[in-house]
């Protein structure tokens, strides 16, 4: 069996956390190339390297996943990639399809996120767009996170609890990461949306509670949650 390799951003859990849920879940070995010391071919370095490769299909940004001879980008691409290897997702089409459009959602709302720190762009310091930051922030906290978290609160509802109808699938554990980057960025803001928001809450807390993603949860393997992330804690956007 070839290794699965994951090429993301030493230090930070980032979109790479979405894709190390899935192997979590499973218990699948996998490396986690960064994160090695970059006399075993680790560090910032490795992830240039996999960027810089002479591919025809190049990645564009991290996380990137290697897998024998494929080689690709787009952290929703790779979770559709590997949940019908790990057994994440049933097989038939509808449900991938579901799983997938769940996981692109997912992906619009963490952009949304990221643009709350970083509203005029992300190569500009966090300090240079600040007062645009709180701008950002206080529309994503009135609208966009009571639109997002609702619509997914009203598919747990239809689906007896999970994303999927038919049970726990793999956009269950990246709903569970939005909602623990959520809960650490914005402590106000979302402790205020979280009382319309029963399903997800438990969805999270049933997440956490799988034995392989407590596991996880409780090891050095999870990075903490920090200021150099999507999900940022900046009290300053996170008013009373
Ligand atoms: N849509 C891509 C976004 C990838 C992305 O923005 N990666 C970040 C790290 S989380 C990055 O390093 N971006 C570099 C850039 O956009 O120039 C995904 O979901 O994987």
């Amino acid at each position: 069996m070839d290794r699965y390799e994951l090429y993301y951003w030493p230090g930070l859990q980032g979109r790479g956390e979405f894709v190390r849920l899935l192997f979590e879940d499973a218990g699948v070995d996998y490396t986690d190339v960064a994160r090695l010391p970059e006399e075993e071919g680790g560090g910032a370095r490795a992830v240039v390297r996999i960027l810089k490769s002479d591919s025809r299909l190049p990645p564009l940004a991290p996380p990137v996943l290697k897998h024998g001879e494929l080689l690709f980008a787009q952290a929703a691409n790779i979770c559709h990639y590997l949940a019908p290897r790990l057994g994440l997702v049933p097989s038939d089409e509808p449900a991938r399809c579901a799983a997938l459009q769940h996981q692109l959602t997912i992906a619009d709302v963490v952009a949304e996120v990221h643009d709350t720190h970083h509203p005029i762009a992300s190569g500009l310091y966090y300090e240079d767009q600040r007062e645009e930051a709180k701008k950002r922030s206080a529309i994503f906290l009135a609208d966009r996170l009571p639109k997002f978290l609702g619509y997914f609160e009203r598919v747990l509802e239809h689906n007896g609890g999970w994303l999927l109808a038919s049970g726990f699938s793999y956009p269950d554990l990246s709903l569970f990461q939005l909602v623990e980057g959520l809960a650490y960025a914005f402590p106000k803001g979302f402790g205020r949306a979280q009382a319309t928001l029963p399903r997800v809450t438990a969805l999270r807390d049933r997440v956490a509670a799988r034995e392989r993603i407590a596991a996880y949860l409780a090891s050095e393997r999870r990075l903490p949650f920090n200021e150099t992330g999507i999900f940022r804690r900046y009290p300053e956007l996170d008013p009373s």
